[in-house]
């Protein structure tokens, strides 16, 4: 341990004492993270929930909706000054307006506070009337996913990570040309900016293509997602071989060992020191649709993507991360899967199943110590309603919305989910090229246009039962 990272854990253990005093005399906070890889529904989900915690009709799984416990929400000022506020209202209204249309992309961290008046025991509690009604305050954070995919570097020195990486370039699509200019390189050579620059733009290349087809794990996270970043040195590095002889100092495969270090240090350590080690709770979102869809090895990289980000919440994986969580700990983690919207709802326990065998392949390798687990099948905003139509003698569960592409309404058939999830999971571990039997279709629907009646927030399914799992214990 260097003496720097025991002065930032210690500052840390001082900063956190005072916040959770101030909390425990004052108002309690929940700090609710929001995560998922890029796509997977993070946005839609924070919109919706809240929309749906402030109008809580469509909310009766909910308990202490359905009690009548909580009194009252709104939105208040977020505590963090230097952390973004999440954009509520102009996300809310892309997906509630005239023209709903999907919001767009988010590429940092952001956050919002949702305070709720609750009265213990609901409506006519004797208790409830004695005390008075109490506020707690919820906290979202919405993070990008490939942020805690960066977890697994801190672990890693160049050399390994390189040979990983490199390992791992010819079972995905895109590497094509990065492998090329690898080719032309010599890591021993002197460095140079033009070749580094050159590397790393390729690299970049082949991490977007490899996650545009659909694959999870692309290291290094901020890669993908540079924000404001983008061409610092700590982003200009590609992995390389060991070269043959030696590492002289002044080569280029020094140099990209040097940014790669800097990259763990002044990246990825911040983000979890600065708003990793604060979650109370942590909802996991999965675009896991999307992944069958795009076939089998999209399926074994989403498996290996998930067990690496749930390994973060494993207290003890990593010394520094557990300087910085002095003891504290996850107290729920909620893995769900998003815009279940896409299937009749008969099939809805089938991606349940799914979600539970990848998260169960995590949970055997750590418990995460107590902290309570979920997985469901979500869909925060509802675009599709259900048909059940006839051919050729054959019914079909279908479902139907307004199709991105075209704006036309078009049903769609996604095809059957198996019962069993090791149909699926088995031949992606196996490195299945294809599903064998069937194929699995997702479209791109837009959401519906709304008539929200007072009180009511935007349709949704199951979001009442995530909300339930993640706070309900916290409203009662
Ligand atoms: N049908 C349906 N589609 C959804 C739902 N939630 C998300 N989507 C689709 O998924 C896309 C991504 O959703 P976002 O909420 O923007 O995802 P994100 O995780 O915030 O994405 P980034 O900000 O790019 O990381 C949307 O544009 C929709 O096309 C849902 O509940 N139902
Ligand atoms: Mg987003």
């Amino acid at each position: 341990m260097r003496i720097g990272d025991l002065a930032d854990g210690m500052t840390r253990g001082v900063e956190g004492i005072a916040a959770s005093v101030s909390e425990t005399f004052m108002e309690p906070v929940v700090r609710l993270g929001v995560t998922g890889l890029s796509r997977a529904g993070k946005t839609v989900f924070i919109t919706s929930l809240v929309a749906n915690l402030l109008d809580r009709g469509r909310m009766p799984q909910l308990r202490a909706a359905a009690s009548g416990a909580i009194v009252s929400a709104y939105l208040r000022p977020q505590p963090d000054n230097t952390v973004p506020r999440f954009d509520y209202e102009a996300h809310l209204a892309a997906m509630t307006g005239s023209e709903p249309h999907w919001p767009d992309s988010t590429r940092a961290v952001s956050e919002l506070r949702l305070s709720l008046k609750v009265r213990p025991g609901g409506l006519g509690s004797i208790f409830g009337a004695v005390t008075g009604p109490r506020t707690i305050h919820v906290d979202i954070v919405d993070y990008p996913g490939e942020w805690l995919l960066d977890l697994a570097l801190m672990d890693k020195d160049y050399a390994e990570w390189a040979a990983d990486t490199l390992g791992r370039l010819d079972q995905r699509p895109g590497s094509e040309g990065f492998v090329a200019a690898l080719g032309g390189v010599d890591p021993g050579a002197p460095f140079d900016e033009a070749t580094a620059q050159m590397l790393a733009a390729r690299f970049t290349e082949a991490l977007n293509i490899a996650r545009e087809a659909g694959f999870s794990d692309c290291t290094p996270g901020r890669f993908l997602l540079p924000g404001e970043m983008a061409g610092s040195p700590v982003l200009t590095f590609a992995p390389l071989p060991v070269p043959g002889g030696s590492t002289p100092r002044g080569s280029l495969w020094r140099e990209m060992e040097r940014r790669y270090e800097a990259y763990k240090r002044e990246v990825v350590k911040p983000f979890f020191r600065d708003h990793f080690s604060r979650i109370d709770r942590q909802v996991v979102l999965v675009d896991a649709l999307g992944a069958i869809h795009a076939g089998p090895r999209a399926v074994e990289d989403l498996r290996r993507a998930m067990t690496e980000i749930l390994g973060a919440f494993r207290p003890g994986r990593n010394a520094w991360l557990t300087r910085f969580l002095m003891g504290k700990r996850v107290e729920k983690i909620l893995f769900a899967a998003t815009k279940a919207d896409h299937l009749h709802h008969s099939q809805h326990a089938r991606l349940t199943s799914i979600m539970q065998a990848l998260m169960k392949d995590a949970r055997r390798r750590a418990d995460f110590a107590g902290a309570d687990t979920a997985a469901m099948a979500i869909a925060a905003l509802r675009a599709t309603v259900e048909e059940t139509r006839e051919q050729r003698g054959e019914s079909y569960d279908c479902v139907r919305g307004t199709l991105m592409s075209t704006g036309r309404q078009t049903a769609l058939y996604p095809g059957e989910l198996p019962e069993d999830p090791a149909l699926l999971l088995e031949p992606a571990r196996d490195g299945a090229e294809d599903w064998l039997d069937g194929d699995y279709q997702v479209m791109h629907f837009a959401p519906a246009r709304l008539t929200l009646k007072p009180g009511e927030g935007p349709p949704h399914i199951r979001l009442d039962k995530a909300a339930e799992f993640l706070l309900g214990d916290r409203l009662r």
